[in-house]
C-alpha cells in the first residue's frame, strides 16, 4: 500500500526545527558586544523618480540565497547516506542554470537520474539535444511533463535499470523485495513536489507556483519497492554568470519580491524580441516596427495594447512587465528553451 511516512525521527525534527542561535552562553560577559547586529531587510529596488528607463542600466544584481537554503544543504548531505540514488530535476528550458553546481557536488558519488521537467513549455528540439548531451553510463535522462504526467513513467523503470547491480545484490544477501531510497533535488519551484505527487498518483506533496512551497525533507513511498525524499529548492550563494539569475529569475525560480520586476520583463524583451515566436507577437499585436523599440518602450507599447495605463492615460509598465512575465513563464509566448548544450 501506498503511504506517506517520514524518515528517522531524529533527522526530521531536525530539520523542521528553527536553527539554533550560536549564542555561546555562559561565556559571554558584554551583551550588547555579543549581540549580532539587526539585519534591515534590503528593500526592493525602486525606479527613481524623474528618471526614465531609457537613462538607467537594464541590468540588476540578482541574488536569492536565504538562510532556510544553507539549512537544506546540510540536511541533503546527511540524508545522502539513506539514499541509493539522485533525481535531479532540471527546468527543460535552462538545463544549465537550473543545475545548482553545489548540489551536483555534494551528490556525486550517487547514481542518478536527470528528469527534464517542463518539457511541455520547451522547445522538443533542444530537449533532445539536451537528452544526448547529458547522458551517460551513469547518468540517465528522461524529459518529463508533470503537469500532464507525460514522461513520468518512464521513471521507475530508469532507475530499476539503473540500480540492477544494487537490486541484484540484495537479492543475493536475501531480501527478496528491497526497497530503493531517491532522493529528489533541484531549484525552486522546479517540480520536485508536484513529480512526486505524479509518480504516486496522490496529492500529498505540497506544491505551488511560486518558489519555496516545500520546507523540510520528506519521505514518500511513491511505488513498490521506491521511496522518496522530498527537498525544498535550493540556489547557490552567488551567480558568477548574472545571465544565469536573470534566466532563473524568468521562470520563476526567484522570488519575484526581491527584484525590480520591470527590468526584468525589459531584459526578457530583449530577448523575446530577437526569438519573434508568433505568439509574442500575436499576443501583444506588435508591428515589425514594434520590434525594433527598444525594450523600455516596447513594454510601454504592449501596455498600451493590452489596456494597461494609469492616470493621464500613461502606460502602466509595472503591470505589464508582470504580464509578460506570467505570460512567459505559463509559455503563453511559445515554447522557448533559453539555452543549447
Ligand atoms: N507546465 C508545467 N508546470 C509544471 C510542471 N511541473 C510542475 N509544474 C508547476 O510548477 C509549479 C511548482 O511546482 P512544485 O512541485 O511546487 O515545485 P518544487 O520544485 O517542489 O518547488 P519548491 O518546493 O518551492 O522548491 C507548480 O505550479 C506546478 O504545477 C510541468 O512539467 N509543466
Ligand atoms: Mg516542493
Amino acid at each position: 500500500m501506498k503511504k506517506q511516512r517520514n524518515i528517522p525521527k531524529k533527522n526530521n525534527k531536525q530539520s523542521n526545527r528553527p536553527a539554533q542561535k550560536q549564542s555561546g552562553r555562559g561565556t559571554r560577559t558584554d551583551a550588547r558586544s555579543a549581540k549580532p547586529p539587526v539585519k534591515k531587510a534590503a528593500p526592493k529596488p525602486k525606479k527613481p523618480k524623474n528618471v526614465t528607463r531609457a537613462d538607467t542600466p537594464h541590468t540588476q544584481t540578482i541574488q536569492w540565497f536565504p538562510g532556510h537554503m544553507t539549512k537544506t544543504k546540510r540536511q541533503i548531505e546527511k540524508d545522502l547516506r539513506l539514499v541509493d540514488a539522485v533525481a535531479e530535476i532540471l527546468d527543460a528550458r535552462i538545463p544549465n542554470s537550473s543545475r545548482n553546481p553545489d548540489i551536483a557536488t555534494l551528490t556525486a558519488g550517487k547514481p542518478r537520474v536527470i528528469l527534464l521537467n517542463k518539457s511541455d513549455m520547451a522547445d522538443k528540439r533542444i530537449t533532445r539535444d539536451w537528452i544526448s548531451a547529458l547522458s551517460s553510463e551513469t547518468v540517465r535522462v528522461i524529459p518529463v511533463d508533470c503537469k500532464s504526467g507525460r514522461g513520468v513513467e518512464k521513471f521507475v523503470p530508469a532507475l530499476t535499470d539503473l540500480l540492477s547491480d544494487k537490486i541484484e545484490s540484495y537479492r543475493k544477501k536475501g531480501m527478496l523485495n528491497p526497497t530503493m531510497r531517491v532522493m529528489i533535488v533541484g531549484i525552486p519551484n522546479v517540480g520536485k513536489s508536484t513529480f512526486i505527487n505524479r509518480i504516486s498518483k496522490k496529492n500529498k506533496a505540497q506544491s505551488a507556483d511560486r518558489p519555496g512551497v516545500t520546507r523540510g525533507n520528506q519521505w514518500f513511498t511513491v511505488a513498490r519497492g521506491f521511496e522518496m525524499l522530498d527537498t525544498p529548492g535550493v540556489l547557490w550563494p552567488k551567480f558568477d554568470d548574472q545571465t544565469v539569475g536573470e534566466r532563473l529569475a524568468f521562470t520563476g525560480a526567484i522570488k519575484d519580491n526581491i527584484m525590480d520586476i520591470e527590468l526584468l520583463a525589459i531584459r526578457l524583451l530583449d530577448l523575446l524580441k530577437e526569438l519573434k515566436t508568433p505568439e509574442f507577437i500575436e499576443r501583444y499585436s506588435l508591428t515589425d516596427d514594434d520590434l525594433t523599440l527598444p525594450s523600455y518602450e516596447l513594454l510601454a507599447v504592449i501596455a498600451k495594447h493590452r489596456g494597461m495605463l494609469i492616470s493621464g492615460g500613461e502606460a502602466d509598465t509595472e503591470r505589464a512587465a508582470a504580464a509578460v512575465l506570467d505570460e512567459f513563464r505559463a509559455a503563453k509566448l511559445g515554447r522557448i528553451t533559453l539555452e543549447f548544450p
